[in-house]
């Protein structure tokens, strides 16, 4: 039986990833940080929680010695890290924390890996938010980094770091440089799941605005459940690489928010102009939708867009699912969620 360590098993990507390990006999070993909110009900709700393969570990990333006791004690055969301080506004409250998780924590595990045994695999999660402000469209795996924000400069120095263990050490370090990927497990800190956990309230007459920032930011947006099936074909393979995981379409977040209210059969009209912006219910006219600065973020106008042709033609990776049909899943879960 394989074994695999998946760092940041409260989180979305982690709860799918380890569901897919699970189905292919992994025993998987799911660490969280103690301080972090204690919710396993991602794992509840992909019916995974109880697993007898199984096993949740409290664990900080940023711990040499717990890390490095943690590999001889459980001799790993891949090792996937998925934690991180992920949301990008509260890296800019929050950066030292941020750069902690996000920056610092692979590099502990590669230490570790250096010092227990090499031929241990890692997966490292790196991000969109790498090129910042880039004038490449669409970015590609040899795309010139400029994050913007202490998220992605974290995140770059662990890219950073994990090709540099692999070209000194000759340590198999894959990684997946990850666009925007949703689903119903996502976060209501992100926009996607706020708006459609939003909409639902609202269609159930529990909520009655939804207050965004900036409708007009465009997104290349993926299906959670396609992003982590990419980590495990990458763990698969004989030589670690480097791949973009996208789906080279962008939509604005208007889109998305005319999607989600269509799926519930309500139509919207927008009026106003920029923090003056609004929309109403065109059926009841009452104002369902407000544009509220305290959403905006500084430094955001480049468009992310990823060309995942590499994934394509070495791994026959493609993200299938439209965002239509992600808006649509994420929107059951959530009416179905707001009536239990
Ligand atoms: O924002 C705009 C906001 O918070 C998407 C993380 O997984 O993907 C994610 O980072 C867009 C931004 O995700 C609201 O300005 C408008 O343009 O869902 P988000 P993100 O910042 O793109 C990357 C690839 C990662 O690696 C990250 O870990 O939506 N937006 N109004 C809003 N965003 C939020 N959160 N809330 C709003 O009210």
């Amino acid at each position: 039986m394989k074994k695999a360590i998946v760092t940041g098993i409260t989180g979305q990507d982690a709860a799918y990833l380890a569901k897919l390990l699970l189905s292919k006999n992994y025993k998987v070993y799911g660490t969280y940080k103690k301080e972090n909110d204690l919710s396993f009900w991602r794992l509840q709700e992909l019916g995974v929680e109880d697993h007898p393969h199984l096993e949740l570990l409290e664990y900080d990333l940023l711990d040499l010695d717990a890390t490095m006791d943690m590999f001889k004690s459980l001799k790993p055969d891949e090792v996937y890290n998925l934690a991180a301080q992920s949301h990008v506004p509260k890296s800019f409250e929050a950066p030292i924390e941020t750069v902690g998780a996000t920056g610092l924590g692979v590099l502990h595990i590669l230490e570790a890996i250096r010092y227990v045994d090499t031929n241990i695999k890692l997966f490292q999660a790196s991000s969109s938010e790498i090129f910042g402000k880039t004038h490449i469209y669409p970015q590609t795996e040899e795309t010139k980094f400029y994050p913007r924000n202490p998220y992605g400069v974290s995140k770059a120095f662990a890219h950073m770091m994990s090709i540099n263990y692999r070209e000194t050490y000759g340590i198999f370090a894959c990684i997946g440089i990850l666009y925007n990927h949703e689903s119903p497990l996502r976060g209501e800190a992100f926009v996607t799941r706020k708006i459609t956990s939003s909409v639902a309230k609202i269609k159930l007459g529990q909520l009655d605005v939804l207050k965004l920032g900036n409708l007009d930011a465009k997104r290349d947006w993926g299906y959670a459940q396609e992003y982590a099936q990419a980590m495990y074909l990458m763990m698969q393979e004989e030589v670690p690489q480097t791949y973009i995981l996208a789906t080279n379409r962008v939509q604005t977040v208007r889109d998305f928010v005319i999607m989600a209210f269509k799926a519930v059969d309500i139509e919207l009209e927008f009026r106003g102009s920029d923090e003056n912006e609004f929309a109403i219910d065109l059926k009841t006219r009452k104002v369902v939708l407000e544009v509220n600065p305290i959403f905006y973020r500084p430094l955001e106008k480049e468009l992310l867009i990823g060309n995942p042709k590499k994934i394509q033609e070495r791994l026959g990776w493609q993200a299938k699912t439209s965002l239509e049909e992600i808006c649509k899943i994420m929107l059951k879960a959530d009416l179905e969620r707001c009536l239990r």
